[in-house]
């Protein structure tokens, strides 16, 4: 098994996570400042989340993922500044608390860390693709929304959702997987199914 038979296996479960309504209101500016509001605040928890997860990742990650692993940190830290400064540009309240769909998402990192690294890493390929993904679907964007869009679809970061890939992989190949990788998928599916959620979570609430 292969990341790229992952995609092809699950391509409607994919397509619901990358192509959402949410994702064509971005494209089409008439997405809701509210559920704008909301998926930046909530989006601000989750990657609070996953520069903990990944930085519990890297301490048993093998030496050919280190460098994927240890840059991806230092962009998600990044990241949470930029957040910060855009919140604070459009009053955007960032300690709001974690909705439903934040919270699953954190209780599901957390289990990733007594899963095998196979599935944590598939899993982490799992959270960056499906952003790829879905910017690339919302390019160019809206001007509103246009510097968000360009933050996922910039070479840089395909090039970083690459090196995972390449990594889940390497892991892919050296495991045992003495499930046929059953764990695996199902792990990765977990993810695709929650950025839907996550979407919808955020394009509710706008609608609301
Ligand atoms: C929900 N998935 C979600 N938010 C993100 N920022 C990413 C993936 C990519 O880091």
């Amino acid at each position: 098994m292969k990341a790229s038979d992952l995609l092809q296996r699950h391509r409607d479960t994919w397509h619901a996570a990358t192509a959402h309504v949410f994702l064509d209101a971005v494209r089409d500016g008439i997405l809701p400042a509210d559920a704008f509001a909301t998926w930046l605040s909530q989006d601000y928890l989750f990657v609070c989340d996953l520069l903990w997860f990944q930085a519990r990742l890297l301490a048993r990650a093998p030496r050919n993922a280190q460098a994927a692993i240890a840059s991806g940190l230092v962009a998600l830290e990044a990241e949470l500044s930029w957040f910060e400064a855009h919140a604070g540009q459009q009053h955007i309240d960032l300690d709001a608390p974690p909705r439903d769909v934040t919270q699953r998402y954190r209780e599901m990192l957390r289990a990733l860390d007594s899963a095998s690294y196979a599935e944590a890493i598939g899993a982490l390929w799992a959270i960056e693709n499906v952003y790829f993904l879905s910017w690339q679907h919302a390019a160019p964007g809206a001007p509103a929304y246009r510097e968000y869009v360009t933050h996922w679809t910039l070479p840089a970061f395909a090039e970083y959702v690459t090196q995972l890939e390449c990594a889940f992989d390497a892991a892919l190949a050296t495991t045992g997987d003495a499930d046929g990788g059953a764990a695996t998928e199902q792990a990765v599916l977990a993810v695709v199914r929650l950025e839907r959620a996550f979407w919808e979570m955020a394009w509710k609430s706008g609608a609301s």
